[in-house]
């Protein structure tokens, strides 16, 4: 493992606090939240509060193996011997990616059995996204590397073709009130996602030894954020705003909502 300077050592530390405070709250603020939202509404917000717990999980046990991954005495930080496990931020990932489209699609609530077909479409997408990337992650062969970036690219643009334009129609379902937010929902996700695949290409950027690392395990801290806590928050605004359209009926009984 390389070299790490005091400050590069505790850039990833504080990162990785920040995030599990973030995922903590964010899941808290979310469950406590879903009684304001009317019940066609309250899944998608059960997922979003979902998605932060388990990365809130996850982030505890990525500090946990950095913390054990180094030693530091005297301001020096060493390797201890013992590997960083990465495997918790694919498992993280393979885990909550697919809940978050879900999310989304749940949120839009589209007619029919649309939404159900584009789910779980969009669900195994983002499973084999995942799945493709890691052989690459824990490698330290450029050409691996690029090779399990190049696959795992296949499903990501299937997916951001879908979201941007697939889903594109849907906005005009949407409730007056719900439809910017909607459309930005959906820019979010672009723009979010677009992070992994740039950060993942970092140690073939140039960019070299410790200096990498530290830039992925940051980059894809400040994604996540972003991805799963700021992504939810924009779910539940949906929500609320649907809610507040819905005829005061929908808004307590599912059963009074068919009719
Ligand atoms: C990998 C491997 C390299 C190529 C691509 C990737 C995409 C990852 C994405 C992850 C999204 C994660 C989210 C997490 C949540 O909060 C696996 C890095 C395309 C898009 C949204």
């Amino acid at each position: 493992m390389d070299q790490l300077t005091y400050g590069q050592y505790s850039l990833v530390y504080n990162a990785f606090s920040f995030v599990i405070a973030a995922m903590g709250a964010a899941t808290i603020f979310l469950f406590l939240s879903r009684s304001q939202i009317a019940p066609n509404y309250k899944t998608a917000v059960t997922i979003s509060g979902l998605v932060t717990m388990i990365a809130c999980y996850h982030y505890f046990r990525i500090f946990a193996s950095w913390e054990t991954s180094y030693s530091v005495s005297n301001g020096i930080v060493t390797a201890s011997g013992s590997r960083f496990n990465d495997a918790y931020r694919y498992v993280d990932w393979l885990l909550t990616v697919p809940l978050l489209v879900t999310e989304l699609i749940l949120v839009m609530n589209l007619p029919g059995n649309v939404g159900a077909k584009k789910a779980s479409k969009l669900a195994a997408l983002a499973a084999a996204m995942i799945l493709l990337g890691y052989p690459g992650e824990i490698s330290n062969v450029a050409s691996t590397r690029f090779l399990w970036w190049g696959l795992s690219m296949i499903p990501f643009l299937i997916i951001q073709y879908e979201l941007f334009v697939g889903l594109k129609s849907a906005i005009a379902l949407q409730p007056e009130n719900a439809r910017g937010l909607v459309s930005a929902a959906r820019y979010i996700t672009v723009v979010t996602w677009l992070f992994y695949p740039i950060v993942y290409l970092f140690p073939l950027l140039g960019l070299s030894g410790a200096a990498t690392n530290v830039g992925i395990q940051v980059g894809y801290s400040v994604a996540d954020v972003l991805a799963k806590a700021g992504f939810g928050i924009v779910v539940y605004m949906i929500a609320l705003r649907k809610t507040q359209y819905e005829p005061i009926s929908a808004r307590t009984s599912p059963t009074l909502a068919v009719g």
